[in-house]
């Protein structure tokens, strides 16, 4: 993610990969503060052993295109909710790549945050028997936690 701010939106990410069992880092690593930290980890997350990238950040939301730009890894972004403008400065800034460099952009905020872990899961399960086991778990407990009926109790 671009920010320690950044954090209270991919924060559910990290807990929906907690939930699947999925390992992953969580970085702060800002397009525009901390430019070569980007490059840097960008150009060797594949090496590294990463499979998939999750990139968060808001505003004038480089993180995501500029880490497309150094890698061929799968890279999600996700657009934080902006004070400013809600988060559509963040969406529009990631979402129009390029023809040539993808990013596959989720919705603004905490939505995003946990369809970005789900489909990096998803990505992941293609090659790993027992994630995709357990990720289809996640979907039917989900599924069994929709009450038919409205409650005037529930949240
Ligand atoms: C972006 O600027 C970050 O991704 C964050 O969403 C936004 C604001 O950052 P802070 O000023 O809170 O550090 O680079």
């Amino acid at each position: 993610m671009g920010s320690q701010s950044d954090w209270a939106t991919m924060r559910h990410g990290a807990e929906t990969l907690d939930a699947l069992g999925v390992g992953y880092e969580a970085r702060i690593i800002s397009a525009h503060r901390t430019p070569d930290r980007l490059s840097a980890f960008a150009k060797g997350a594949e090496a590294e052993g990463f499979e998939v990238i999750v990139a968060g950040a808001g505003g004038a939301a480089h993180l995501p295109g500029m880490t497309a730009a150094h890698t061929t890894l799968p890279v999600l972004g996700v657009p934080i909710e902006s004070a400013a403008l809600s988060g559509m400065d963040s969406l529009l800034s990631i979402v129009q790549m390029p023809g040539g460099v993808p990013v596959g952009t989720l919705a603004i905020g905490k939505a995003g945050a946990i369809n970005a872990a789900l489909l990096a899961a998803a990505i992941l399960a293609r090659g790993d028997a027992d994630l995709d086991a357990r990720l289809k778990d996640w979907r039917r407990r989900q599924t069994e936690h929709v009450a038919e009926t409205p409650s005037d109790d529930a949240g």
